[in-house]
């Protein structure tokens, strides 16, 4: 069998960029089956298997049809693995993406790109402390010009890549949601380990979660006895895990320093 990769992240962090650094022909290319974003499935050099260019989304919780193809690839595709590629100068906003796929729980790795323009910046990242926190190796890129695509083509080749780990704590009352909900999920045909992301992403009101996993009044029962702002109350939750797990890794420069560059990144 062929083992399939796949690149997600943000609109703009180089997805793109580092496909086409990774792969050397085409597989397949078309479109995603309801909307008209072109779906692009390369060949990884030294055949290492087949890699997957995903639409680019800030959240799992899609804005668009375009993004919804993001929840669905993951909760219907076979796949041995994962690139999360985030922009090393965008860190922050960049993790609310990285943090659902690591809830959702496949070997995953991600792809630090752009370190060019974060060193511009000034901006120094602990990636061995970044990487202790998330538990996934993290690989420096920079994929316009190809720096670091070898390591993650050789991490791809590595069969000990293991499955991200991450469980937020969310508020006490959808916590217990949570736990009601998981027996709910058991005759899907989706392994358990996905089941608890499931959960979260049911009651985000993710649509594409909602087509995997079909209507069900009980699941509906659960959700409406929850008496809190329950989007609020899980941004909150992911947003101070973002702040955990940064906490230490990026040193910026002097204020003055960080004025003058930003004067400069708003004039040029
Ligand atoms: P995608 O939207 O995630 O697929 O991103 P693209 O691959 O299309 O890249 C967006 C823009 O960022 C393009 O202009 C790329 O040339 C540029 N880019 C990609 N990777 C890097 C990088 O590592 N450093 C710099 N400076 N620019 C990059
Ligand atoms: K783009
Ligand atoms: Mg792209």
């Amino acid at each position: 069998m062929t083992n399939t990769f796949c690149i997600l992240g943000n609109p703009n962090v180089g997805k793109t960029s580092l496909f086409n650094a990774l792969t050397g022909s085409y597989e397949y290319i078309g479109n995603w089956s309801g909307v008209t974003v072109e779906k692009k499935v390369g060949k990884l050099k030294k055949n290492y298997g087949n890699l997957v260019d995903l639409p680019g989304t800030y959240d799992l919780l899609p804005i668009s049809k375009d993004e919804a193809v993001v929840t669905r690839f993951l909760l219907q595709e076979d796949f041995s693995g994962m690139i999360n590629i985030v922009d090393a100068s965008q860190l922050r906003r960049n993790l609310l993406l990285t943090i659902q796929l690591m809830e959702f729980g496949a070997p995953m790795l991600m792809g630090l790109n752009m370190v060019d323009v974060s060193a511009k910046r000034g901006l120094h990242i602990d990636i061995k402390l970044l990487m202790r926190r998330l538990r996934i190796p993290v690989i420096p890129v920079i994929a316009r010009t190809g720096k670091g695509t070898h390591e993650v083509l050789e991490a791809f080749n590595d069969h000990n890549l293991s499955a991200a780990r991450m469980t937020i704590r969310y508020d006490e009352q959808i916590e217990s949601a949570i736990q009601q909900l998981l027996p709910t999920f058991s005759d899907l045909p989706l392994n358990r380990r996905h089941h608890r992301f499931l959960a979260v992403q049911y009651l985000m009101d993710n649509p594409a979660v909602l087509d995997f996993i079909g209507p069900s009044a009980t699941r509906q029962e659960i959700k409406d006895q929850l008496n809190l702002p329950v989007k609020e109350a899980i941004l909150k939750a992911r947003q101070q895990k973002i702040t955990e797990l940064l906490d230490g890794v990026i040193t910026k420069p002097a204020e003055q320093k960080t004025y003058l560059t930003e004067t400069i990144d708003n004039i040029v």
